[in-house]
């Protein structure tokens, strides 16, 4: 590990984070999904119609939701990636619904213009699962608009990540190159207290990768001798289906991990987590509850 990165305080020092345009902190937040896809990773073709996308946006934010993430391009294992003009053509419209109707909004892609797209129809925070790789010219969109900008640790497009997913110290290695990110949006103009990072459970990591990094997590926000509030998306993964499945090994469907999401919920909000990316809202928006007393608590408040 680079002593540069190395930890130096404990998780009780996580700071209560203020970002802007996004609700503060006093808790973990919870940022729901809205997958406008044929083909996701958990939820691929239940919200592709705008109009449902947008409905299940507002039950997510009814249901307890801080943010709603709109994703218009799949990420899972394997994924080709689709055109921008498609892209743009599955959010734009889910985009602009949602911030009509007050909901802070999120915008997940890898690509410059659709989140220029995004900033311009009023989105509050960038979702970058490749941490500016992808696009190069994402970094400086992102401090030209002065928004918060998730930097997720990624290692190259779904197509073939797991080639890359090859560590022997996944900790050490996901915080030095999340490191080198920051290092290179921060050159781009990107304001450090806009940043959060994410370790980018599944993206280049293989199942046994993600369990380090989710015990690991309030170290992964510690970089350069600065903390990031750092946000975390196991929700429906492989990794869950797999650690859950059945007798003959047949893993066990994505839909119903979702108690294992809010396991992860609430030892990761209890660990200082800023966030948590979750397909289902209400159970999770208890746990955050719960680990919020948790923390209090464990600090002698009240
Ligand atoms: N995972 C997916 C998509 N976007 N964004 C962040 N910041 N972190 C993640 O872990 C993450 C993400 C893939 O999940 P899905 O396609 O099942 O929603």
């Amino acid at each position: 590990m680079n002593p540069e990165t190395a930890p130096e305080t404990t998780p009780e020092t996580i700071p209560e984070t203020t970002l802007p345009g996004l609700p503060r902190a006093d808790r973990c937040l919870v940022m729901g999904v809205v997958n406008v896809t044929p083909d996701s990773f958990s939820d691929g073709g239940q919200w592709f119609g705008a109009e449902a996308a947008v409905k299940h946006g507002l039950d997510l934010v009814a249901q307890g939701a801080d943010i709603v993430d709109v994703g218009g391009e799949s990420t899972r294992p394997g994924a080709q990636r689709v055109p921008e003009e498609e892209e743009l053509r599955r959010v734009g419209p889910v985009l602009t619904e949602l911030v009509r109707a007050g909901v802070p909004v999120s915008i997940d892609t890898m690509r410059a213009r659709v989140a220029e797209f995004a900033l311009a129809a009023g989105a509050q925070l960038v979702n970058d699962v490749s941490g500016g790789l992808a696009d190069p010219d994402m970094p400086r969109l992102v401090a030209a608009a002065g928004v918060s900008y998730v930097v997720v640790h990624w290692r190259g497009h779904s197509r073939d990540m797991y080639a890359r997913a090859v560590y022997t110290d996944v900790v050490g290695e996901v915080r030095d190159e999340l490191a080198r990110r920051i290092e290179a949006v921060v050159a781009a103009g990107v304001d450090p207290g806009h940043i959060v990072v994410d370790p980018g459970l599944g993206f280049g990591k293989r199942p046994e990768h993600n369990w380090p990094l989710l015990t690991g997590l309030a170290d992964i926000g510690r970089l350069g001798g600065r903390t990031f509030p750092v946000l975390v998306g196991p929700s429906r993964k492989r990794f869950l289906g797999l650690l859950l499945a059945g007798p003959g090994g047949t893993p066990r469907p994505f839909a119903e991990s979702d108690g294992a999401t809010v396991a992860i919920t609430a030892l990761a909000a209890a660990a200082g987590a800023w966030c948590v990316r979750v397909h289902q809202v209400p159970d999770n928006a208890d746990a955050v509850r719960v680990a919020a007393a948790w923390r209090r608590a464990a600090a002698g408040r009240p």
